[in-house]
């Protein structure tokens, strides 16, 4: 029997992978054991917007830098045949392994648009992009936790565990 969060997984993956085929530049293809993995955190990666938090500049990482050339330049330098970017899924924790809804993105980051021109260019240059997703930890901004909250009848409450001590 079918539970009804397995259908929003398999939704919530079928969204991601529906991103990843709009990419003009198909990737090349390569056995497992032959790829070159650089993990990126990409909010410590290159900043492209000079981006502030209040007054502060903060120049988080984003996909504009992550697309920039001297970025590019870089990793194929290393000999980089795929990067695995940590979650790029809005989330209170700049980490990302909170996340709220899982088929957005984070905006710190920038646009769908600006995130597939990152994917297209390391595609062209046979580099591969693959995304982390939590399947194991969600905040309390995602739609799962707001339904559940005090919602036994929520079809997501099987999902997490609360406590009676008052907080989240
Ligand atoms: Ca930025």
């Amino acid at each position: 029997m079918s539970r009804p969060h397995t259908t929003t997984i398999a939704a919530t993956l079928a969204s991601l992978t529906a991103v990843a085929a709009f990419a003009d530049v198909p990737p090349i293809v390569r056995a497992p054991q032959d790829e070159v993995i650089y993990q990126i955190m990409p909010i410590a990666w290159r900043d492209s917007n000079l981006d502030t938090t209040g007054s502060v500049q903060t120049r988080f990482g984003d996909f504009g830098g992550l697309a920039a050339t001297e970025s590019l330049d870089y990793l194929q330098y290393l000999g980089v045949t795929m990067v695995y970017l940590q979650p790029i899924f809005p989330s209170p924790a700049y980490h990302g392994y909170q996340h709220g809804p899982a088929d957005q993105l984070n905006p710190r980051f920038g646009t769908e648009p600006e995130f597939l021109a990152f994917v297209n260019a390391a595609h062209a240059r046979g580099i591969k992009v693959i995304l982390d997703f939590v399947a194991y930890g969600i905040s309390h901004t995602s739609p799962y936790y707001a339904s559940a909250y005090n919602n036994p009848s929520s079809m997501y409450d099987r999902w997490l565990a609360f406590t009676n001590t008052g907080t989240r």
